[in-house]
């Protein structure tokens, strides 16, 4: 039995889709703010969402981590076999959407967050939106290499199941970046149309 921490639409959503697609058994422990400030530091130093417990009882950080080790546990039609040249491209295009996509939001709302007093409003407000382009230059990229395909060429995998969730925090707002990059949408859509996603989205709030 695995334990997954999250909190509802934040980066446990994309590996509870897939412990949920391989059905694998888990159970959700929903933090509060509290939670994160306190103890939970102990299993992830920064306070972070996901962070998976294992049979062991050892904790699997980072999200990407944490869904290449689901899908590599639970061989399933989502992940090529570990080992493979297959593989590697998943492990690329995972840790990339983490890298460079997850992190660089991350980086855009520190800098738009109510209680960050660093230099001032007007500056940060600047780099934010610098910032935030920075992140619509990644889903570019992302929207030529899916073309008319998914991540990982023809089938979908659980690295779709990644873009979707990262595509949850864009600015203005998802549905403007699906409209704006047209593959980015087809992949959503196909992907939210799933059993296991459709429960996961619902777990998590969202329609
Ligand atoms: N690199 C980490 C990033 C995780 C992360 O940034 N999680 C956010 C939520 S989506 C978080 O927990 N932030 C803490 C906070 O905002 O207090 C991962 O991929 O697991």
């Amino acid at each position: 039995m695995y334990r997954l921490y999250g909190v509802k639409k934040w980066g446990s959503l994309g590996p509870q889709c897939i412990l949920e697609e391989v059905g694998a058994p888990y159970e959700m422990v929903w933090l509060s703010a509290e939670d994160r400030r306190g103890s939970y530091r102990k299993i992830n130093p920064l306070g972070y969402v996901p962070s998976l417990q294992l049979a062991d009882g050892r904790f699997v950080f980072e999200s990407s981590a944490i869904v290449t080790h689901t899908t590599d546990a639970h061989p399933s039609a989502l992940a090529p076999r570990p080992g493979t040249p297959d593989h590697a491209m998943y492990l690329s295009w995972l840790t990339w959407m983490n890298a460079e996509i997850y992190s660089t939001m991350n980086a855009a709302e520190f800098l738009e967050d109510e209680g960050n007093t660093v230099g001032d409003a007007a500056s940060r407000a600047s780099l934010a939106e610098a910032v935030r382009a920075k992140v619509d230059g990644l889903f570019d990229i992302v929207e030529r290499h899916l073309g008319g395909g998914f991540m990982l060429g023809k089938v979908v995998s659980a690295a779709d199941i990644y873009l979707m969730m990262v595509t949850l925090w864009t600015r203005p707002n998802r549905r403007a970046l699906y409209e704006r990059c047209p593959n980015i949408g087809r992949v959503v859509a196909a992907v939210n149309a799933r059993p296991a996603v459709v429960k996961v989205l619902a777990l998590n709030d969202l329609a």
